[in-house]
């Protein structure tokens, strides 16, 4: 009798032991993967709000997606494509002030690299004031977007 239970405390520490070690995998959150000289990213296909994507990126120690480069966007477009994903939430926003769009870290969005799509930021409805990429005809651009529609999203490790 004792022995079993010592043998069920043994198997519950042994899967916590695994729980623990899928969590942080050669010292990286579960799910990031490095993407050439870029860095580390992770998609999630999950659809959430705005808030709650950028709110998920940070509780992985990570951010919502900043583009930094035509490489980095297009890293972000193939990403996608792979998921068959058209619209994933990035971390710029124009919350403060209509038209002025900084980084969801205060930076101007102006400090990153910037390619809308076509039309965009077109603030539909007077009412889209968080960031987006959107693939349009395959190619990959920035978007403005409701932060209350709930999409996909791409967090980048610090
Ligand atoms: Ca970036
Ligand atoms: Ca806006
Ligand atoms: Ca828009």
């Amino acid at each position: 009798m004792n022995m079993n239970v010592g043998l069920v405390v043994l198997c519950l520490q042994l899967l916590v032991i695994k729980i623990n070690s899928s969590v942080v995998k050669n010292g990286l959150p579960e799910g990031y993967r490095k993407y050439r000289d870029l860095g580390f990213y992770k998609i999630h296909t999950t659809s959430v709000n705005w808030n709650v994507a950028r709110q998920t990126c940070e509780n992985e120690n990570a951010y919502l997606v900043v583009i930094n480069s035509q490489e980095e966007l297009e890293l972000i477009g193939y990403m996608m494509q792979s998921q068959n994903i058209e619209e994933v939430h990035a971390g710029f926003n124009d919350l403060v002030t209509e038209g002025e769009f900084y980084t969801t870290y205060g930076q101007p969005l102006s400090s990153t690299y910037i390619q809308w799509n076509d039309g965009e930021p077109n603030n539909l409805n007077g009412d889209e004031n968080c960031g987006n990429v959107k693939l349009r005809d395959n190619k990959p651009g920035l978007n403005d977007l409701a932060c209350g529609q709930t999409r996909s999203f791409v967090c980048e490790l610090k």
